[in-house]
């Protein structure tokens, strides 16, 4: 499936895809032009509320509410509910960035908006963390692009990744716990064996992209104006869903131990063959 739409997405690079692969993450200066970072964050302000945006709620789409974790408001699936959006987050441009990234044919999984509020309200620190534990998917490879719609320095919170560390198997569930444990409380090894990456300068419409096996973690958002983020995720094509619970796939009728066919994983085409 292709959505037809000429968004301004550039092309990924050699370099990118090397180091990439290598190190699990990448940072891609300028991947959205400031037409789509404005088309984008305008969409997000007008559903979301702009002083103190709040969360769309999943059961009742038209209301909005406080998210259960305050530390963040967000607005899920977006683009099934936003044709514009739509051709933004499942473009044929965006889908082949993500293919190329990934070295093979891809699956759109998911988008959302991801607003992270100013530390005085809450918005803390994202603790390190693993996505894929999370997810109801057989195999690694999936990513994620991540693009900040408004400039984002380190004490805005933009992410660090440990390099490398997407080979380092699954260590475990640890994002929103309710018990405090950390991933490095129980994988303190994890500091030492692989490097950080560097706080990142990323201006709006610059893009990282990460593996959903690394380890990372965002800094509390120590301005005063809310971190507005953008975020798609990809599956590699032939990846099957295990029914793990998950407000992705819930409620889809997937069958178990078979790819995610279904209209809302579409297979998109691509340039990068
Ligand atoms: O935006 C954040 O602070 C966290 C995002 C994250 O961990 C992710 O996209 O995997």
């Amino acid at each position: 499936m292709t959505v037809e739409h000429a968004p301004g997405i550039r092309a990924v690079t050699e370099q990118e895809v090397d180091h990439y692969r290598e190190k699990g993450w990448v940072r891609l200066p300028a991947l959205f032009s400031p037409e789509v970072v404005a088309g984008l964050l305008a969409r997000a302000q007008s559903r979301m509320g702009v002083a103190e945006p709040l969360t769309v709620s999943r059961q009742s789409p038209q209301e909005l509410e406080p998210n259960e974790y305050d530390w963040y408001a967000r607005w899920d699936g977006c683009s099934h509910e936003d044709p514009w959006i739509r051709g933004v987050g499942q473009s044929r441009a965006l889908a082949t960035a993500a293919s190329t990234l990934m070295g093979d044919k891809i699956r759109f999984y998911f988008d959302h908006f991801f607003v992270k509020v100013p530390a005085a309200t809450s918005g803390t620190e994202t603790p390190w963390h693993q996505d894929l534990p999370h997810h109801p998917l057989d195999r690694q490879g999936v990513l994620t692009i991540w693009v900040p719609l408004v400039d984002c320095p380190p004490e805005k919170g933009s992410l660090r990744f440990l390099s490398g560390s997407h080979r380092a198997g699954l260590l475990g569930r640890y994002l929103n716990r309710r018990d405090d444990v950390q991933l490095v409380d129980e994988h303190p090894w994890i500091l030492d064996e692989y490097e950080m990456s560097p706080p990142l300068h990323l201006r709006a419409g610059d893009a990282t992209v990460h593996n959903l096996a690394i380890t990372h973690y965002a800094p509390p958002n120590a301005t005063d104006t809310a971190r507005w983020v953008y975020s798609t995720q990809w599956l590699p094509h032939r990846t099957r869903y295990t029914g793990a619970p998950n407000h992705r796939t819930d409620g889809l009728g997937l069958p178990i131990d078979r790819p995610l066919e279904h209209p809302r994983f579409p297979i998109i085409e691509t340039d990068a063959g």
